[in-house]
């Protein structure tokens, strides 16, 4: 039998765990072309929020009933393609469930090298991606220039920072807490940090200039550093984590400031990169193997406790890469 977190009601506002429901079907046997997974690790990421809604997005709503959409890594049980055999591993969308059935063109492996195999779900994965082609390609970071980021010791932004600083920039984070502020300077080697729940952000960025803004979060923490842009700035807005919950977000930006400022505001996905996420792995691996990347993940034990993990990663209580052990003993 597989173990599996439904969708049991829309969330509305911010998410409850009455909103999930855990249920234990047959394992399914793979069709032509699909693997069959188990899963050992599930993710908990912002944009599951949005799959939530019934509003269509960039991607098909989840309906009532549906297993919660979800990157994950397992092993290949079963499979019935020629690229993977029984034992490998693999990432990709399997869901907040014990076994997995995909397609097998929609499964990356994961290198054998890899240690912990937990990369592909951060570093070495999704969040490692967008963090990357956010930062290099859309914020194209100059030597010497100031790079902000928000939420800036989460999954994507823990990466952003030290990619800023290997481009030779200045890199300033701001997040939530007096734990994840040190671990901006002395884990991911932010020059300066700011604690946005105890210091007030527009003071603390006086006298920056600011020519890269990775957005990850909107709300009242961007118009501060709005505030401080450098003639020529990228704003990249990469999430608006702080709006996913609200019934009617607000509108936070004005327009005029990008003529003030003849600044660039670009949106991204990191799925429009797909065709580059080789390459990104093998750098990102690179840094990380050589120690120029460190990381940080946050791990909850069991699947039961996959909404519970998500709804603290939405509070802000994940210190790093938010993540669930699914693999179990078996018997
Ligand atoms: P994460 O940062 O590891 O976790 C979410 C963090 O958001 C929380 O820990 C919390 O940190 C912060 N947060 C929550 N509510 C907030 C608020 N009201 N104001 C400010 N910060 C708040 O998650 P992640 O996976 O790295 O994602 C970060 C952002 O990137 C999200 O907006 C996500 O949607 C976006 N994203 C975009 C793409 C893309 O392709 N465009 C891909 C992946 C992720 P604090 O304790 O510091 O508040
Ligand atoms: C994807 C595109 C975007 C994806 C995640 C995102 C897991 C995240 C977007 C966001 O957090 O706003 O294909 O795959």
């Amino acid at each position: 039998m597989s173990r599996r977190v439904t969708l049991a009601a829309r969330p509305v506002g911010f998410p409850q765990n009455s909103d999930f429901a855990l249920d234990e079907v047959e394992i399914e046997a793979p069709g032509p072309g699909e693997v069959l997974v188990d899963v050992l690790w599930t993710s908990v990421d912002p944009y599951q929020r949005g799959r939530m809604n019934e509003a269509r997005s960039y991607a098909a709503p989840l309906q009532i009933g549906d297993v919660i959409t979800a990157l994950g890594i397992g092993e290949v049980v079963e499979s019935n393609d020629s690229r993977f055999s029984p034992g490998e591993l693999v990432v990709g969308q399997l869901g907040w469930q014990e076994y997995a059935v995909a397609r097998a063109g929609t499964l990356r492996p994961v290198p054998s090298g890899l240690d912990p195999p937990t990369l592909a779900l951060h570093a070495v994965g999704m969040t490692g991606f967008t963090a990357y082609f956010g930062l290099l390609d859309v914020g194209r970071p100059r030597p010497g220039d100031t790079v902000v980021v928000s939420a800036a010791a989460g999954a994507v932004g823990q990466i952003v920072g030290q990619l800023a600083k290997l481009a030779g920039c200045r890199a300033v984070g701001i997040a939530g807490g007096p734990e994840k502020t040190r671990d901006l300077t002395e884990v991911y080697g932010y020059d300066s940090a700011i604690d946005y729940k105890s210091d007030d952000v527009t003071a603390a960025l006086d006298g920056e200039h600011v020519d890269v803004y990775f957005d990850n979060c909107g709300g009242a923490i961007s118009q501060a550093v709005y505030r401080r842009l450098n003639l020529g700035a990228r704003i990249v807005v990469c999430g608006q984590i702080a709006q996913y919950n609200a019934e009617r977000p607000e509108p936070t930006f004005q327009p005029g400031l990008l003529i003030v400022f003849r600044a660039r505001m670009e949106g991204f996905l990191v799925s429009d990169y797909a065709s580059r996420f080789d390459e990104a792995a093998r750098r990102l691996a690179h840094w990380v193997a050589n120690g120029d990347l460190r990381w940080r993940e946050d791990v909850t034990d069991g699947l039961a406790n996959a909404p519970r993990a998500f709804i603290g990663m939405l509070n802000g209580e994940n210190r790093g890469k938010a993540l669930v052990k699914v693999a179990r003993s078996r018997s």
